[in-house]
């Protein structure tokens, strides 16, 4: 089986490229011209902005899996940037799409990443969320997302291209950019310990209940939909229980000998938080086998255990 990644330079393609590469897969990794991957895997550089220059790419590396994960990450930046947020997301994603459909080769199965942040201002009582519940996104970056899923959908259905969406709810683990929450803290303790911070730990809404998955649980639902999803459905990929932010500060600073202090810092609190995100997991399940496995408390330590050894 050969797999193409796009967008394998951030947080989740190194650990899809490993992944994949461990189940025996060829694998073909994308970044912009300006990143890097040091993997051991072919690598091509591709801008899904530049338009003609996806098909190309489907045709000289002939795949049965896409995966798109290129996008403009940050629900942060997405209030700041909300056009750029939009080209990378939507229009990207439009280009991935029409690339696919005039593709030489036909059947590739693409798995396109959406969130959890596209259910954003959930009724009450809807949790845990089901795939068919509404969406109602909360953040220029979800909305996009919602975008990419029906975008998805509509394919799938006109041209019966094999598309599956994901909606990845809050994944963590080391390496992640320290602007998400887990390594945001772990990063905050590490310098502390370091002498590099004074002894004092900033903190966003610490009341937020969210749905935490290890990065390595999450790569591994993506293959598994890859071989096994049902063509045309969208997934929750999720470890099904979410947490107060307040729990995940709670285990970290549990992992310190370092008396912290905690301070909430107003420049932390997101516009239209949204009080509570737990997916149902039964779909991914039922199709895959597949289920979280990796404890939180292990991917809060492994992410300390990397802010700790890191070179700043
Ligand atoms: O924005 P950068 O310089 O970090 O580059 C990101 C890249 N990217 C692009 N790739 C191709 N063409 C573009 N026009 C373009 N714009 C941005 O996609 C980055 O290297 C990669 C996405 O990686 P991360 O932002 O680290 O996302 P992560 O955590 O790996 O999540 C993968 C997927 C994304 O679609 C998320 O929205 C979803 O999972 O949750």
């Amino acid at each position: 089986m050969k797999a193409l990644i796009i967008g394998a330079a951030g947080f989740v393609g190194g650990y899809l490229i490993d992944e994949l590469k461990n189940s025996g897969y060829e694998v073909c990794a994308t970044c912009l011209p300006n990143e890097k991957i040091t993997a051991d895997c072919e690598v091509r550089t591709l801008d899904i902005l530049a338009k003609d220059t996806i098909a190309p790419l489907f045709d000289e590396v002939m795949p049965d899996a896409v995966f798109h994960l290129a996008a403009q990450s940050s629900v942060a930046v997405s209030w700041k940037r909300p056009q750029l947020t939009a080209d990378i997301n939507v229009i990207g994603t439009i280009n991935v799409l029409e690339a696919l459909k005039t593709a030489k080769k036909s059947g590739i199965r693409a798995v396109l990443i959406g969130t959890g942040e596209e259910y954003g201002f959930i009724r009450e009582g809807a949790c845990p969320l089901s795939e068919d519940e509404p969406l109602n996104p909360g953040n220029i970056y979800a909305a996009t997302k919602v975008c990419q899923g029906m975008l998805g959908e509509i394919y799938a259905r006109a041209y019966k291209m094999d598309i599956i969406m994901v909606r990845a709810f809050n994944h963590s683990g080391p390496k992640q950019a320290p602007i998400f929450v887990i390594s945001d803290f772990c990063k905050q303790i590490a310098d502390i310990e370091k002498g590099e911070h004074e002894p004092v730990i900033n903190v966003g809404n610490l009341n937020a209940r969210r749905d935490f998955t290890d990065v390595r649980d999450v790569v591994r639902a993506y293959r598994l939909l890859a071989e096994k999803g049902v063509s045309g459905r969208t997934y929750n990929v999720g470890r099904g229980k979410a947490v107060e932010i307040q729990e995940i500060l709670d285990t970290a600073l549990s992992m310190t000998d370092a008396e912290i202090e905690v301070r909430q810092d107003p420049d932390r609190m997101r516009p239209s938080d949204i009080p509570l995100i737990e997916p149902d997991t039964s779909r991914i399940l039922a199709d895959t086998g597949w289920k979280a496995e990796i404890s939180m408390r292990d991917t809060i330590a492994d992410t300390l255990d990397y802010w700790r050894r890191a070179q700043v």
